[in-house]
């Protein structure tokens, strides 16, 4: 089974701290982080790597002034792709995506500048989105002639609503600043966002392995269920959750009345 270790990073690069948090940082800023085929494949190798490497949560963020600028215009123009070939490429970008989604690793994206296109797609597969104030959202596929291949039909949908998607491509739309939270693109909007995203990132660190995990991939998968059928799911994951050995300690706390009440500072 390959490692963090056996990672050959080019367009991304990767690093664990003792805490177990990995910082993956997409690494092509003078092409503002578009993605192209090999960045792609590194994101699918690096997402399902870290689930099995011990990694407790992972901050995705950016160099440069840009999050991601989509996918890699100047690649698709000058392969000349077919219509299976670029069916086949959207297949590596939902691998790379699933695997951040439904992985049980907590992802926290740290977010600036433009997130378009296929940027949001990657955006809106992290299961935290924090922004700063020069974010901004677009879908510009309808402008440049395309449509979205990499999951914004159901994940940027799911989080903002078809309607608001539709408008987003139909009129080239921008989201940014608080409206781009009310609406749901963003849960966080501050100065840093990669601070931010590091003090979350932490947090989520401190649950138990098992919690986040069904956290991270049992709300997804439900929602791709019947509610009966989510609901029976859910039981089955609770059941192997809430009976964990290494949950005893917190609750033996709350027992004798030293573990956290939960309320507002
Ligand atoms: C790129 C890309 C790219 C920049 N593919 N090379 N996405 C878009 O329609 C967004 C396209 N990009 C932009 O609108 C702008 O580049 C930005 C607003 C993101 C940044 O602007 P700026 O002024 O900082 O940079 P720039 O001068 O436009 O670009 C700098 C370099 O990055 C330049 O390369 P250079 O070799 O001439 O220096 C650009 O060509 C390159 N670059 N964005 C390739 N996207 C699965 S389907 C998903 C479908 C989509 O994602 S469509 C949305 C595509």
């Amino acid at each position: 089974m390959r490692g963090i270790d056996d990672l050959d990073l080019k367009n991304l690069t990767l690093e664990v701290d003792d805490a177990g948090i990995a910082t993956v940082s997409l690494n092509r800023p003078a092409k503002r982080n578009a993605l192209d085929s090999v960045t792609v494949e590194e994101l699918v190798d690096v997402f399902s790597t870290l689930p099995r490497a011990g990694v407790r949560a992972a901050i995705l963020r950016a160099e440069g002034p840009h999050f991601c600028a989509g996918l890699d215009l100047v690649e698709h123009y000058e392969a000349d792709r077919s219509p299976a070939d670029f069916m086949h490429l959207c297949h590596r970008w939902h691998e790379a995506f699933n695997k951040m989604e439904y992985g049980g690793v907590p992802v926290i994206a740290a977010l600036k500048g433009a997130v378009v296109g296929g940027g949001l797609e990657l955006a809106s597969a992290a299961h935290v989105r924090v922004m700063d104030a020069e974010t901004y959202f677009g879908l510009p596929e309808g402008q440049r002639g395309l449509f979205t291949g990499g999951g914004a039909t159901i994940r940027v949908a799911g989080l903002i609503g078809k309607a608001r998607m539709i408008d987003m491509m139909l009129t080239g739309r921008l989201y940014r600043g608080q409206e781009a939270v009310e609406v749901g693109l963003a849960q966080y909007l501050v100065e840093d966002s990669e601070a931010t995203a590091r003090e979350l990132a932490e947090r989520a660190a401190a649950n138990l392995p098992l919690t986040n995990f069904a956290i991270c991939s049992g709300i997804s998968h439900f929602q791709n269920m019947s509610a009966l059928d989510a609901a029976y799911a859910e039981a089955v994951l609770a059941g192997i959750v809430n009976t964990q050995p290494a949950a005893r300690e917190r609750l033996d706390a709350f027992a004798k009345g030293t573990g956290p009440r939960i309320k507002p500072e």
